[in-house]
């Protein structure tokens, strides 16, 4: 794991259905994401924000919302995340709505790609994320980043970095999921996603579910991980714009941290969909931060050597 950070603000909702997460990382900031790591022995580097188009706030247009505008930030996510991981840090991108997912993890696959390096992405989310133009009940961008990244998506998006899609269904794993669009649910079974629902964490526990996502994990890979805010029950986490009651709860949230922590091998996160203007005392993102910290290797009583 690399002891040095790198924060990479994307302040936008130009992806999502409500107006707020734009306001994303600065909370995060007056968290103390930045110290809480630093305590932790991480060097951290805030590159400051990314400055995309404003949301103009349009209906969808041929089942897309802002289209043009998703795209454009999501190259400057791109290029940004690409920058840092070339330069040996390990980016940690402040959204921002989940559709910055396309470029972040777009610049990260690009990268492991390069590098020969095995590639796990842990989608930590309510949703799939996995819609289309075709099967979207909302147009909102933010629903669909995973489709842009297995290669089902607009020119912009699929083809950000590379003609071949960025990412293959088998390097993903999706935790937390309980709300999943009809039309949805049957492309997930399609391409075959590794989804890990509620159900599934209600019936064999988060240790159980976490040692199956991380089971087979080579020696060498690089992990992922995108922490859609939403992924939280509703009760500790109400800052964010698509509520979904019945996730995880802190401790079980902790424990996955933990648990992707444990590997070793995390080499680049995004923090996304915290709406401030949704939140109480910033309380969310003060949630998201002590999460963060357990990420990045944060324990009672384990000795973790680093670097
Ligand atoms: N699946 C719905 C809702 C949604 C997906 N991701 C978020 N919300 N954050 C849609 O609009 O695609
Ligand atoms: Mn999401
Ligand atoms: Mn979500």
């Amino acid at each position: 794991m690399s002891m040095e950070i790198a924060l990479v603000g994307a302040p936008t909702d130009i992806g999502a259905g409500a107006r707020g997460a734009s306001m994303g990382p600065q909370a995060l900031r007056v968290a103390g994401l930045a110290a809480a790591l630093e305590r932790q022995g991480y060097r951290v580097l805030d590159t400051g924000d990314l400055a995309g188009p404003g949301n103009p706030w349009q209906p969808p247009v041929h089942g897309y919302r802002h289209l043009e505008q998703v795209q454009s930030w999501n190259a400057l996510v791109f290029q940004a995340v690409t920058a840092q991981l070339r330069e040996g840090r390990l980016p940690l991108v402040l959204g921002g709505d989940h559709s910055l997912g396309v470029g972040s993890v777009g610049a990260v696959a690009r990268h492991c790609r390069r590098a020969g390096r095995p590639l796990r992405v842990f989608w930590l989310d309510a949703h799939t994320d996995f819609n289309t133009a075709w099967l979207t009940p909302s147009g909102n961008l933010h629903g669909m980043p995973v489709a842009c990244l297995c290669g089902f998506g607009p020119a912009g998006l699929v083809d950000l970095g590379g003609s071949e899609p960025a990412l293959r269904p088998e390097e993903l794993r999706m935790i937390g999921i309980r709300s999943v669009d009809a039309g949805e649910r049957e492309f997930v079974h399609e391409q075959r996603l590794d989804v890990y629902d509620m159900r599934t964490i209600d019936e064999r526990g988060m240790r159980a579910v976490m040692e199956a996502a991380l089971g087979g994990l080579p020696a060498d890979a690089h992990v992922h991980v995108s922490f859609d805010v939403d992924f939280l029950d509703p009760d500790y986490a109400p800052g964010v714009g698509t509520t979904v009651r019945g996730g995880p709860t802190w401790r079980e949230a902790q424990l996955c941290m933990e648990m992707l922590a444990d590997t070793g091998r995390v080499g680049s996160v995004d923090i996304v969909e915290l709406n401030p203007a949704l939140d109480v005392r910033n309380g969310t993102a003060l949630v998201a931060v002590e999460l963060v910290e357990s990420l990045f290797g944060k324990s009672t009583l384990v000795r973790r050597p680093r670097g």
